[in-house]
C-alpha cells in the first residue's frame, strides 16, 4: 500500500511550466482550461491571475552582480547553517524540535531581499531560521538560541519554533500551524490603524493552507483592505502526507479567489524569479489595493522535523529534486554565466562554512540561562 502510494506520488510530480516542484497534473490540465478566472459580472476590476500577467512579463529580475552575489551568500548561509544545526542535533546540543529549511532557502531570500526593513513586518512558522537569517540578523545569537543558551535572539527559551525579533519586525517563530496567518492578520492592522505604509509577510505551508482560522483571516483581510501578503510555502509534504493526497485544490494561489485576493503562482527554486514576483506583489499591496496570496512551490530536502526520517518519499525523488532544482546550483550557474569563476564561489562557501563554525562554537561555549530566568517573559507584566 505504502510502496503503491509512494508510486503515485511520484507520478504526480510532473515538472511543471514554471519549472518548479510540480503539482498534480489532474488540477494542472483543469487550470489550463479555465484560464484566468472569470470576473464576477459586479465586478470586472477583479482578475484572479491580473499579477500573474504582470509579473510573468518580467519574470526573472533583473539584478545586478553584486545583488546577485549577496543572495547567493545568503542563500548558502541559510543552507550551511541548517546543516550544521542538523549536525548540533545529532550530537544533543540541540534538543526539542527543530525543522530545517534545507531546499527552501530560495524563497526567503527573494522574498524578504524585497522588503523595506524600516516598515515592513513578518511572520512565519516553526520552520523559522531561514527567515531571521534574512535579515542578516548575527548567525551567533540563532544558533545559541537552538541550544538554548543566555545570549540566544529569545534568551534561550525558546528555541528553534519561538525566535522573534521585535527589533527588525520579525514576530516569530510559531508552533501552532496557521496561528501566524492570523497573527499577521492582526500586524497588517496595525500598519493600516498606524499608517505607517509597513506591510506584513505572512508565510504558511501547504498543510497550514487547510486551516479554518487561515480563511477568516483571508475574508477580514481582504475586507479592511489590510496591507499584507500571504505565502504558502508549498514544501509539497504537511509531516508525512503529500500535499496531492491532502488537499483538494493544490494550485494554492486560487484559494484567495472567493475573497478576491489575487493569486500568483510562483517557483520557489528560482531566487530571481521569486525577487521579482515580490516586486510585483509588494507594489500592488503599497498602493493600497489589498491582499495578495502567493503560492512559492519549493522542497524540503529534509525530513518534516530531526525527528522525522522521511519514509513516506522516496531517496530517488529527493535526489530528483536536489538534481534538477536546486536554488543555490540554479543561482551559481547564472553567476558562472555572469563570469564568475568556480573558485570566486568556492571562496565563497569557505568564508561560510567559517562564520558557521564560529556560530556553533559560540552556542556550544555560551553560558545556560540563569534558573531565575525561568520566572521572567513569561507575562506581560505592564501595557
Ligand atoms: C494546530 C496544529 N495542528 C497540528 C500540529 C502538528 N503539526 C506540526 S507541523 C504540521 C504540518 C504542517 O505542514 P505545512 O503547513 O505544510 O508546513 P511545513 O512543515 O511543510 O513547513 C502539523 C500537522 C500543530 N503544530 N498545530
Ligand atoms: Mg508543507
Amino acid at each position: 500500500m505504502r510502496a503503491a502510494n509512494q508510486r503515485k506520488n511520484a507520478l504526480a510530480k510532473q515538472p511543471s511550466k514554471t519549472n518548479a516542484p510540480a503539482k498534480q497534473s489532474k488540477t494542472k490540465a483543469k487550470a489550463v482550461s479555465t484560464g484566468d478566472a472569470a470576473a464576477p459580472p459586479d465586478d470586472s476590476d477583479f482578475i484572479l491571475r491580473s499579477l500573474q500577467t504582470e509579473f510573468e512579463e518580467q519574470k526573472r529580475f533583473n539584478a545586478t552582480p553584486e545583488q546577485m552575489l549577496k543572495f547567493y551568500e545568503q542563500m548558502l548561509l541559510i543552507r550551511r547553517f541548517e546543516e550544521k544545526a542538523g549536525q548540533l542535533y545529532g550530537l544533543g546540543l540541540i534538543g526539542g524540535f527543530c525543522h530545517l529549511y534545507i531546499g527552501q532557502e530560495a524563497v526567503a531570500i527573494g522574498l524578504q531581499s524585497a522588503l523595506d526593513n524600516d516598515r515592513d513586518s513578518v511572520i512565519t512558522g516553526y520552520r523559522d531560521h531561514g527567515h531571521m537569517l534574512a535579515y542578516g540578523i548575527d548567525p551567533k545569537v540563532i544558533m545559541a538560541e537552538l541550544t538554548g543558551r543566555e545570549a540566544g535572539i529569545s534568551k534561550g527559551k525558546g528555541g528553534s519554533m519561538h525566535m522573534f525579533s521585535t527589533e527588525h519586525k520579525f514576530y516569530g517563530g510559531h508552533g501552532i500551524v496557521g496561528a501566524q496567518v492570523a497573527l499577521g492578520g492582526g500586524l497588517a492592522l496595525a500598519h493600516k490603524y498606524n499608517e505607517d505604509g509597513g506591510l506584513c509577510l505572512a508565510y504558511f505551508g501547504d498543510g497550514a493552507a487547510n486551516q479554518g482560522q487561515v480563511y477568516e483571516t483571508f475574508n477580514m483581510a481582504a475586507l479592511w483592505n489590510l496591507p499584507i501578503v500571504f505565502v504558502v510555502e508549498d514544501n509539497q509534504y504537511a509531516m508525512g502526507t503529500a500535499s496531492s493526497r491532502s488537499s483538494a485544490e493544490t494550485r494554492f494561489h486560487r484559494r484567495g479567489t472567493a475573497f478576491r485576493i489575487p493569486g500568483m503562482e510562483v517557483n520557489g527554486m528560482d531566487v530571481l524569479e521569486v525577487r521579482a514576483a515580490a516586486e510585483v506583489a509588494f507594489k500592488h499591496v503599497r498602493e493600497g489595493k489589498g491582499p495578495v496570496l502567493m503560492e512559492l512551490n519549493t522542497y524540503r530536502y529534509r525530513g518534516h522535523s530531526m525527528s522525522d526520517p522521511a519514509k513516506y518519499r522516496t531517496r530517488e525523488e529527493v535526489q530528483e529534486q536536489r538534481d534538477t532544482h536546486d536554488p543555490i546550483e540554479r543561482l551559481k550557474k547564472t553567476l558562472i554565466e555572469g563570469g564568475k569563476s568556480e573558485d570566486d564561489l568556492k571562496a565563497v562557501d569557505k568564508g561560510i562554512r567559517k562564520v558557521v563554525a564560529e556560530a556553533a562554537d559560540f552556542a556550544e561555549t555560551s553560558p545556560e540561562p540563569e534558573a531565575s530566568e525561568l520566572y521572567t517573559d513569561v507575562l506581560v507584566e505592564n501595557y
